[in-house]
């Protein structure tokens, strides 16, 4: 039997240069390491991140307290445990934290330890890390949801909406799904210098022109995709992200303009950019706690992926609530909202069992590991969302679907948006 031998952790850094947990579990025989993502746009409800907060000398930032619960608490326990047995090494930490959003480990700590369990797993298996999850044959690729320009938290643009995305719709398969973003995301770059316009990037590696207009930068992506050669709403789709957390005050939202409209407001602007831009994804329309707003856009549109984010952050109970109050579609999964992978795992087997899509994500400040792309591929889930094809952290994770593409050779399939 492969047993975990000893954990040990390192503080790191991020993509947007911020410290964070990496964590190295040892077998006899090998070792795995994983470093753990870190958010900005967070939702009240996510597992709690833990950082030293009175450091000063990384402006209370720094993760040596989760690093050194790992090098001790957690190695400790999770000593002799088997390599393999992913869902008793996750319980062992879960029970050994016993919080509700983890805030005594802190999910970070958590996290790191348990991805780098699941990786070495696979290595000592022999088996590439995407065959090791819910899938064991019949391998689909997901479709790229590509965030090629930044607003919100992610920029200093004063953009309402977080994120404006590409879908490539009618890519045959993963390759040919990073042809067409590739092809938009060049042509994008020309048409906004030719405006007189920066083309520098947010923190997701999409540009961040200095517009604060939503209609203004979807007219940008619309001539992109039309001098690509592309039809927009059917070769390549937009899609957003609206982080309306950050839009919302006293049951009203600033997501359209400035001005801070009634929820009904809201909708009927939904509907019109929806229709204008035939937008096919959006994901939180609304704040994280606004269930009968999320339930009444839901009722009045057609057709449109319907995303929660914010509103799940990759908890089952929520997910639960949001299904029976007819929220959503769709569930964005991020690792690092839960905490472990045994319980992303159930919350992405439960949402495909009630129909819905799941996308796999990034978070803003990410890294060099790859894990998502495998857990993507390994889960059949529909979408991934990892950023822009630009900053090395967010490519990566798409070289990596390239690998596993070519590695699956012709029973690689493409996965089905409808
Ligand atoms: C989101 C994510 C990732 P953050 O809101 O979907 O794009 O952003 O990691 O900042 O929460
Ligand atoms: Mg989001």
């Amino acid at each position: 039997m492969d047993k975990i031998i000893k954990v040990i952790a390192r503080q790191v850094f991020d993509s947007r240069g911020n410290p964070t947990v990496e964590a190295e579990v040892y077998s006899s025989k090998s070792s795995a390491a994983a470093i753990c993502p870190s958010g900005a746009s967070t939702g009240t409800y996510e597992a709690f991140e833990k950082r030293d907060n009175v450091n000063k000398r990384y402006l209370g930032k720094s993760v040596f307290k989760a690093v050194k619960l790992i090098n001790s608490e957690i190695s400790k326990k999770l000593k002799g445990c088997s390599v393999h047995n992913q869902e008793k090494i996750d319980t062992i930490m879960i029970n050994l934290d016993g919080t509700r959003q983890k805030t005594k480990l802190g999910a970070n700590s958590i996290l790191a330890v348990s991805m780098a369990a699941k990786k070495l797993s696979a290595k000592l298996k022999k088996v590439p890390l995407y065959k090791t999850f819910l899938i064991k044959k019949n391998f689909q690729l997901p479709y790229p949801l590509m965030n090629i320009i930044n607003g919100g938290a992610h920029a200093n643009n004063g953009l309402r909406i977080q994120e404006f995305m590409i879908r490539p719709d009618k890519a045959k398969n993963f390759s040919d799904a990073m042809r067409i973003c590739y092809l938009v995301i060049k042509n994008l770059s020309k048409i906004i210098k030719s405006k007189g316009l920066s083309t520098s990037v947010g923190d997701e590696g999409g540009f961040a022109p200095m517009i604060n207009n939503n209609n203004q930068a979807m007219d940008l992506i619309v001539l992109a995709i039309k001098k690509s050669g592309f039809v927009n709403g059917r070769d390549v789709s937009i899609c957003l992200d609206v982080a309306a957390n950050e839009l919302y005050k006293n049951k009203k939202y600033s997501i359209h303009s400035k001005k801070y409209l009634t929820v009904e407001e809201s909708i009927k602007e939904y509907k019109k950019i929806i229709k204008k831009y035939k937008i096919r994804s959006i994901e939180d329309p609304f704040a994280e706690n606004d269930w009968s707003s999320w339930s009444k856009l839901m009722k009045s549109i057609n057709d449109v992926q319907l995303v929660g984010d914010d509103l799940y952050v990759t908890n089952l109970e929520r997910l639960k609530k949001g299904f029976l109050n007819l929220s959503s579609n769709s569930i964005l999964i991020k690792l690092n909202q839960i905490g472990t992978v045994s319980e992303t795992m159930e919350v992405i087997k439960f949402a495909q069992i009630i129909g819905f899509k799941t996308i796999i994500s990034h978070r803003s400040g990410d890294s060099e590991d790859t894990f998502i792309a495998d857990l993507a591929v390994g889960t059949n889930s529909n979408q991934i969302k990892t950023g822009s094809l630009a900053r090395s952290e967010r490519v990566a994770k798409y070289n990596q679907l390239i690998r596993i593409e070519e590695e699956l050779g012709k029973k690689a399939r493409m996965n089905k948006l409808h």
